[in-house]
């Protein structure tokens, strides 16, 4: 029941209808300084909170409201008989409805002369700690923060004759104040934090406080996808263990801003092999952040071979990760070519030593394991696109064969290979793949029969056969004629989602060419 409320506000719109209503329904209103002297005047009786404190507004009003009579009353649970025992024994009242929004700190430092000093004094504390209060205690505590929630708690309290508010518009309140105070504080650690380290505050970092929300700063980059932006490295407060952002770096330059995101494209892609084949060694070698070779084999160094054999003119300047220790031979094999990042769970003595001699090389060890981090973030114009991470990893019984010619074994290994591979590739893409190894990739081009043509092109390049290998698409074929052209360069068996509203007609091709094909009902889009 809402006997007495606290009011004390900046933001004065409605406060005076709103206390209006509260007192003509017989609730006592406790108010700050400036709040009190707003509703005396509109003829609203109030009691001042340094009245009943007993303690007078202090320290430039800094201290108003951190008082146990009022945090007493936000914070007693009306359930305990001790609780409420305590509050009688030291004659607190109890505060049932809290009404409080912040000093305006955005609206300060939004103006262009303001000093530090004033941004500082726009702080608010004690109006956070009563908005804490209420919003922990809202099994009791009615709290608003918004001018626009005035009338639907009025609405509550006079459909109650028992002058209640529901239990779920106090939770719905207390979560709202909850994230104010977090913007609050977001707005607070933007501020200062643009001020830079500094201390002359002549310095500004340009990036915004929800970024130290959500995460912590690393460090400043030397400069962006181009030298003429400005970038820096910022990580989850809790990143898994096993995902880029924990790399310990062994040796080298620093790295870039294209180091870092082409090694987390090289790195989620190789780590993404140990789930389906425990113990094979895999090896990825990453440009613009598509792969431009990838594969399987008994040891990494053999694994680096084939990968590398994909397309050695692209993997000049690569980023190479491992999923498994890289030892002497796989070292001595990496160093023949220039490598821009070289990354694995481990290196073997001998390995680290040999690297060394490269002082420039960049040597990321980082812990092998299968976490994904919680969200994807892309940022459009004006906002953000939040998604979680693609996880799907497809099981065999989801496969589902549509041509009259089924897979042989190998060509089932091959299109899953080539399938998860395919995951890692910009769409759109088309990836060749037999023996454990990608033959050709076609990576990021706008129509299908394109990233086919190029995916062939690759393979005549590198002057790897296409006979008999296996092709993957991540999303289905709209025409037939991409399918046309894979075929065409010898791939006798085709993984790809399905789905099209001319899969008949795609089907029909893969009869009439004798080939296999497997429909996996996932797509795997990548931009
Ligand atoms: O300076 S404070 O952080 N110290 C306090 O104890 C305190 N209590 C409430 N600011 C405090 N407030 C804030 O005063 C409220 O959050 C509200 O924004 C403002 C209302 O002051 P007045 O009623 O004097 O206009």
């Amino acid at each position: 029941m809402i006997k007495q409320a606290l009011l004390s506000v900046s933001d004065k719109s409605g406060i005076i209808e709103f206390a209006r209503a509260l007192s003509s329904l017989g609730v006592a209103i406790l108010s700050t300084g400036g709040t009190a002297k707003h509703l005396t005047e509109a003829g609203i009786a109030v009691t001042e909170v340094a009245h009943y404190t007993g303690f007078p507004e202090m320290l430039d009003g800094r201290v108003k409201t951190l008082h146990p009579k009022i945090h007493g009353g936000l914070l007693a649970r009306r359930d305990l008989p001790a609780h409420m025992a305590s509050l009688q024994e030291h004659e607190i009242g109890t505060i049932d409805l809290l009404v409080v929004n912040l000093y305006p700190f955005a609206q300060t430092i939004a103006r262009g002369d303001c000093t530090l000093a004033e941004a500082i004094e726009n702080i608010d504390i004690g109006g956070p700690a009563m908005l804490r209060s209420a919003a922990k205690n809202h099994q009791n505590v009615t709290v608003i923060v918004d001018p626009a929630d005035y009338s639907i708690v009025l609405d509550e309290i006079r459909a109650q004759n028992t002058h209640t508010v529901s239990y779920a518009t106090n939770f719905r309140l207390a979560a709202k104040a909850f994230a104010h105070t977090a913007q609050y504080d977001g707005a607070i650690t933007n501020y200062l934090s643009s001020l830079g380290d500094d201390l002359t505050h002549t310095t500004r970092n340009p990036y915004p406080a929800v970024l130290n929300l959500a995460f912590e700063k690393v460090q400043d980059l030397r400069y962006g996808e181009n030298p003429h932006q400005q970038a820096a490295f910022y990580r989850d407060h809790n990143p898994p263990n096993c995902t880029l952002a924990n790399y310990r770096q062994l040796q080298g330059k620093e790295l870039s801003y294209n180091n870092l995101a082409d090694a987390d494209a090289a790195w989620e892609c190789v780590r993404s092999f140990t789930a389906n084949a425990a113990e094979a060694h895999s090896c990825v070698i990453v440009k613009h952040a598509n792969p431009c070779g990838a594969a399987l084999a008994d040891s990494a160094a053999a694994a680096y071979a084939k990968a590398f054999q994909t397309d050695p003119a692209s993997a000049f300047g690569g980023i190479i990760a491992f999923n498994r220790e890289v030892d002497t031979a796989t070292a001595q094999a990496v160093l023949q070519q220039f490598v821009e990042v070289l990354i694995a769970p481990a290196f073997s003595e001998g390995a680290k030593e040999l690297l060394s001699a490269k002082h420039n090389l960049r040597v990321l060890e980082i812990p092998l394991g299968q976490t994904l981090h919680a969200f994807d973030l892309k940022r459009i114009g004006g906002g953000l696109l939040v998604q979680s991470p693609d996880a799907k990893n497809i099981q065999l019984h989801e496969l589902h064969v549509v041509t009259k010619r089924h897979p042989t074994p190998k060509e089932m290994e091959d299109a899953l290979f080539a399938w998860q591979v395919a995951k890692f590739v910009k769409s759109n893409t088309i990836v060749f793949c037999a023996q454990r190894m990608t033959l050709g990739i076609g990576a990021g081009q706008m129509s299908r029969i394109d990233a086919a043509r190029i995916a062939r092109i690759k393979a005549e390049n590198a002057g790897l056969s296409l006979a008999g290998c296996a092709a993957a698409s991540d999303a289905f074929f709209p025409f037939r004629d991409g399918l046309d052209v894979i075929v065409a360069a010898g791939a006798t068996c085709v993984i790809q989602p399905g789905g099209s509203v001319r899969d008949d007609e795609v089907i029909a091709a893969a009869d009439e060419h004798n080939i296999a094909m497997v429909f996996t009902g996932t797509r795997h889009f990548r931009h």
